[in-house]
């Protein structure tokens, strides 16, 4: 019995998927053009589709569960679960206007034509809105509707907000903000459910490693406590005597979010020689 997992077969969210099973040391053969493959060491099946089949096959149980945006989770609105944020495809799906537009506030779409590619998404937020809108419905280019006369407004999936400038548009409102989910069927087995919390508590281990760094540094004793309550580490530094009289070296983990701002405390504190390297797995 195996476990069946669908990815994206090409596409944005191809390698970083890829890259997380790796992390998980989940191996398997994804050679070009593969529809499935079986990993040689973790009871997974590995199906490749196009990512707005996965919520279909997820909910219909062809896969047990799914790598997908959270956009295409809630555009397709079908009966399954969001087990885990994976915080990679980050995006936004924002709406813009062209650049010479005078926005001031969505009510400025009461009336007007939207592209979009989500509209479903798009139908709801202009209920909760008031607005009354007609969608046009686009399955890609979506960005080039207001400039050939086809729409007023877009709304459509943003990350650096480049494609926005180049086609003359301005970003005027976030409707969603996404990222990769690892969606589930909602009736596994007992076996599969059993399986996917394992592959959960990998899943886990390797977001937490991604968002610490191990850190070692030296630093005279009469600093050490001083030091310790800037890198309180997972339950408290390992402090290890140097062969030089009076000083340590202390080994601890900090988070990346804080960094910089921690290394600066740390040198004002008399820390010296200091390393930081990246952590592989990390389980608490
Ligand atoms: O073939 P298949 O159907 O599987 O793939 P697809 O072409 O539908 O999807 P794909 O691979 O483009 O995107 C997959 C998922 O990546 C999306 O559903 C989002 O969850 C996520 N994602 C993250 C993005 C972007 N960032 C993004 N920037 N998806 C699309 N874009 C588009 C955006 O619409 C714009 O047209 O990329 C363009 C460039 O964006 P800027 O703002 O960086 O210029
Ligand atoms: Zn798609």
């Amino acid at each position: 019995m195996k476990l069946k997992i669908a990815i994206q077969k090409s596409g944005r969210l191809l390698d970083d998927s890829l890259k997380l099973l790796r992390e998980c040391s989940i191996d398997f053969n994804n050679g070009p053009n593969k529809l499935r493959s079986e990993a040689y060491n973790f009871p997974l099946e590995v199906l490749f589709l196009r990512d707005d089949d996965i919520p279909q096959y997820v909910a219909d149980g062809v896969a047990d569960i799914g790598i997908v945006g959270e956009n295409v989770v809630l555009e397709k609105k079908q009966d399954i679960r969001i087990v885990e944020q994976l915080g990679f495809a980050k995006c936004r799906l924002s709406l813009a206007v062209p650049k010479a537009d005078d926005f001031d506030s969505v009510s400025f779409l009461d009336g007007k034509r939207i592209a979009t590619s989500y509209p479903v998404i798009l139908q709801q937020f202009l209920d909760d809105n008031n607005i009354q809108a007609e969608i046009h419905e686009l399955s890609g280019s979506v960005e080039i509707a207001p400039g050939i006369g086809l729409a007023d407004a877009i709304c459509d999936l943003v990350s650096s907000g480049s494609t926005l400038f180049l086609n003359g548009l301005k970003e005027v409102g976030v409707v969603l903000k996404s990222e990769a989910v690892l969606i589930s069927n909602q009736n596994l087995t007992d076996e599969k459910e059993k399986l996917l919390s394992k592959l959960l508590f990998r899943i886990r281990s390797v977001k937490k490693s991604r968002k610490h760094k191990y850190i070692l540094l030296n630093a005279p004793n009469d600093k050490l406590e001083a030091i310790c309550k800037i890198i309180p580490g997972m339950r408290s530094p390992s402090i290890i005597p140097l062969t030089i009289p009076g000083w340590s070296s202390l080994h601890s983990v900090v988070n990346e979010d804080d960094f910089w701002n921690i290394i600066e405390n740390l040198k004002e504190q008399g820390a010296e020689g200091i390393l930081v390297a990246p952590i592989e797995k990390m389980i608490l």
